[in-house]
């Protein structure tokens, strides 16, 4: 097979080739971080699942092994679909995933290390007495599946199943006192009415101040839960904060997170089926999403591969206990090579400034800009909820106050192409101060047609008292990932440039409105290539 390189990352976690889509069972174990997914050995497009496995130190740095879970019992035959790990006392990891019986019904199943003192984890065994969990009455056997990392809490483990009982969303809840014997709880820990199938469903503590991550097991006073869920009537990624009530077995969102389709979002652009891990090293937790492809199915095959990991991210509360912040490992700095720097420079409107000297299609950029006043910013129109279509309505081209202003990134050399990443600032109504847009606009991102060219957006939740707002950038040939405002928004759009490719890829920042904006500071750096799973010998 001859792989076409143009589209392919340069360090965001990709296979040599075919198919992959959501991360599973990520875990930290013996001195190694294991990453498994789902993988199609036969090609470029969904089907034929296996959990294909990597192992890295450093979570940048991947070496392939063979897939650890395939179809070959009855129990999962016909597929070997998501799931998650957990590391049981006596450093005992076990996986939980959902397998396609001969029935074609989702039952969740278990499998152990085949030799524990094997550092790779290279084989897994399924026990005989699987599957452990059966969709039992009420329960719809083609929506239920992908266990959640188990939690242990007054002498049970617990589990979630993510499921569907016409239009209502559920996430079913599961325990255990010796992880093989399964009840259902009477009732989900969580549903909500009209949402659709829950895919994926994610569960764990946050410490209500500081970064740190916490075990998924840990209770108590300093602690709220996230709960997730990955809705595939929109394919994004939906969470609450809330509080999780084990006596009850009930988990109740704040009055100030938003339940449904217009909460919070991880991403705003391509990223879903997601999931996180407590890592041990670090005392952190860390986000794994899906980046599938916007491009044609066609090309995908032609390409021979199709979908990537976005760069894992460390995840925590946010002070305001609202939302949580998310920012890409830092041991994604290795990777750092060439630098620009520039400060105090200002962008009046209409202006650019071209930031050379780096391998702009592969590059990180950290911007801080500031602004003098946002007096004569435009009022917000509070009926405009969908910050999508706010952002295809008023792009980066369309002048404004305070913003359009940001980076334009994978620029052509005549601008025919680019995906601009910008802020928009509106005056807000009573309740807000301000009402602040982000945008990631694959519109104008290729010639190419017959693809999808989203505006992704969200809003962002930020205090402007200071005069400031950040962003991040991660550019890697077919991805830009984005962190507004020290990452409380996060947008990540796949995008294929016909013309911005390699050294022909340009990067800007700039201001179309007629505040002037300043960069404060501006860092970006030429991005090296990491090992990328290579075969492990
Ligand atoms: N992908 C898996 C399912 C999951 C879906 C199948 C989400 O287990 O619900 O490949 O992308």
């Amino acid at each position: 097979v001859t792989v076409k390189q143009a589209h392919r990352t340069g360090y965001h976690f990709q296979p040599p080739k075919h198919w992959i889509n959501d991360p599973n069972g990520p875990m930290h174990y013996n001195g190694w971080y294991h990453l498994f997914y789902q993988y199609n050995p036969k090609g470029a497009v969904w089907g034929n699942i296996v959990w294909a496995h990597s192992v890295s130190k450093d979570l940048i740095n991947w070496q392939a092994l063979p897939p650890a879970i395939s179809p070959s019992k009855p129990f999962d035959i016909n597929g070997c679909w998501s799931g998650s790990a957990t590391v049981l006392p006596g450093n005992r990891p076990v996986i939980l995933y959902t397998g396609i019986d001969t029935k074609n019904r989702q039952v969740q199943n278990y499998a152990i290390p085949a030799n524990a003192s094997d550092p790779y984890l290279r084989e897994w065994t399924k026990p005989d007495d699987n599957p452990i969990v059966n969709p039992g009455s009420g329960v719809n056997a083609s929506a239920f599946r992908d266990p959640t990392t188990a939690w242990f809490e007054d002498g049970h483990w617990k589990i979630l199943v993510g499921g569907r009982v016409k239009r209502r969303g559920m996430a079913y809840l599961y325990s255990s006192r010796d992880f093989v014997h399964w009840t259902q709880a009477k009732h989900p820990l969580h549903s909500v009415r009209n949402t659709g199938m829950w895919e994926c469903p994610d569960f764990f503590p946050v410490l209500k101040s500081g970064a740190n991550g916490l075990d998924t097991s840990v209770l108590g006073q300093g602690v709220k839960h996230v709960l997730k869920v990955s809705l595939d009537l929109t394919r994004y990624e939906y969470y609450t904060v809330g509080t999780y009530h084990p006596n009850e077995d009930k988990y109740v969102p704040d009055n100030t997170s938003v339940d449904g389709w217009s909460g919070l979002r991880y991403d705003y652009g391509n990223f879903y089926a997601s999931k996180t891990f407590f890592d041990p090293v670090k005392n952190r937790r860390i986000l794994w999403g899906w980046a599938n492809e916007s491009d044609a199915v066609e090309s995908d095959v032609q390409k021979g591969w199709a979908g990537i990991q976005a760069i894992p991210r460390k995840i925590w509360l946010d002070s305001n206990g609202k939302q949580l912040l998310q920012w890409p490992v830092e041991e994604l700095e290795k990777l750092r090579g060439r630098n620009v720097h520039m400060s105090s420079v200002k962008l009046n409107k209409s202006e650019n400034v071209e930031i050379k000297g780096i391998t702009a299609a592969q590059a990180d950029v950290d911007v801080v800009f500031s602004f003098s006043s946002l007096d004569g910013a435009e009022q917000f129109d509070s009926s405009r909820v969908n910050a999508q279509d706010l952002c295809s309505e008023r792009g980066s081209g369309v002048p404004g106050n305070v913003g359009p202003f940001g980076l334009l990134t994978l620029v052509s050399e005549h601008l025919e192409e680019f995906t601009p990443v910008f802020f928009r600032i509106f005056k807000g109504n009573d309740q807000e101060k301000h009402k602040v847009l982000m945008c990631s606009d694959a519109r104008s991102s290729s010639l190419k047609s017959g693809l999808y060219k989203p505006s992704f957006a969200g809003f962002v939740d930020v205090d402007l008292s200071d005069g400031k707002i950040s962003l991040g950038t991660l550019i890697d040939h077919s991805v830009v990932e984005s962190f507004g405002a020290g990452g409380k928004t996060c947008i990540t759009s796949r995008v294929y440039p016909t013309l911005a490719l390699f050294d022909k890829a340009r990067l800007f920042a700039f201001n179309n409105g007629t505040e002037t904006i300043t960069i404060e500071t501006l860092d970006a750096w030429s991005m090296s290539r990491p090992v990328m799973n290579q075969a492990l010998i």
